[in-house]
């Protein structure tokens, strides 16, 4: 089954709103396979973004994600990466739409509350990069035999 990274920022640990993102996830139909929270150390963060290394905004956005705790997840069902796109909504909370997470609980890109990985190549990398394997879970939700047909 697919899975994918995805991140409760430190602005949405700080605004108290961790359980209202994993209930999104798991109401959907999601696993959440793996979960911990951290204070990201700067040396993974700098890896984590590296894409985005010389744009503007790259220190704040490095100086930001290690400036509190975050909870990183893994995100197991079918079609998960793009799903949870959707669920988090467009980068910018100003565009995303009502109902998405960044949509309801976000007003500024710099403090968008959740990270999505973008594709399987990302959700593969940023897996790696937070999770070792045994941290990852395998189990069956109850659920499962009415999510899928
Ligand atoms: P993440 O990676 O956080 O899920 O966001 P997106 O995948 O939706 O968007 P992104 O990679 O383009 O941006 C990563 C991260 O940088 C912040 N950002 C982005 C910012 O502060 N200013 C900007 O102009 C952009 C484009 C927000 C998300």
């Amino acid at each position: 089954m697919e899975r994918t990274f995805v991140m409760v920022k430190p602005d949405g640990v700080q605004r108290g709103l961790i359980g209202k993102i994993l209930q999104r996830i798991e109401e959907k139909g999601f696993k959440i396979a793996a979960m911990k929270m951290t204070l990201m150390p700067v040396e993974k963060a700098k890896e984590h973004y590296a894409e985005h290394v010389g744009k503007k905004f790259y220190q704040d956005l490095v100086d930001f994600i290690t400036s509190g705790p975050s909870v990183s997840l893994v995100v197991e069902g079918r079609g998960a990466i793009s799903a949870m796109r959707k669920l988090n909504g467009a980068t910018n909370p100003a565009d995303a739409a009502p109902g998405t997470l960044r949509g309801d609980f976000g007003i500024e890109t710099g403090r968008n509350v959740v990270h999505g990985s973008d594709s399987a190549a990302s959700a593969a990398r940023e897996i790696a990069l937070h999770f070792s394997d045994a941290e990852i879970a395998s189990y069956k939700r109850i659920d499962e035999a009415w999510l899928y047909e």
